[in-house]
């Protein structure tokens, strides 16, 4: 009889740990390769990185944040007429396996900067997931022309 309380416990910590990495889940993300493109004398910067959805389920970015700018958002790049503009992406959705490429001409984080960047300053970054995770990064400042 005196056994049965353990038995109950572990029982409970096993539901819970189970609970637990489901709540991890969005730690399925990763990131690699993130940069900065920053232009001396301007107070925005486009953050370029690569993300990586590892697991079994869709992961949604709903919003970056970082301690070096005012806002941070997700932009899309695309040519209209002829011009290149950009507009606000909400969220970003990624499937279960797949890769995600920010890059110059398409999808990036835009910065409105605290302060201006130079070159080889590492800028943190946080990554908001639907659900409540999060991902940090660190994207490092490249010299323009250089990337
Ligand atoms: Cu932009």
């Amino acid at each position: 009889m005196r056994a049965a309380l353990p038995v109950i416990c572990l029982l409970l910590l096993a539901g819970l740990s189970r609970a637990l990495i489901a709540a991890a889940q969005p730690g399925a993300l990763s990131a690699q390769d993130a940069w900065i493109r920053a232009t001396p004398g301007v107070d925005v910067a486009a953050v370029y990185l690569t993300l990586h959805n590892g697991g079994t389920q869709p992961v949604v970015v709903s919003g970056v944040r970082s301690p070096a700018a005012r806002a941070a958002m997700i932009h899309m790049t695309t040519m209209v007429n002829g011009q290149s503009t950009m507009r606000a992406h909400e969220s970003l959705r990624i499937a279960p396996g797949e890769t995600v490429h920010f890059a110059p001409g398409g999808l990036h984080i835009m910065l409105h900067l605290e302060r201006p960047l130079a070159a080889g300053d590492e800028v943190p970054l946080v990554l908001l997931l639907e659900g409540g995770g999060t991902l940090s990064v660190v994207a490092r400042v490249r010299a323009l022309g250089d990337g």
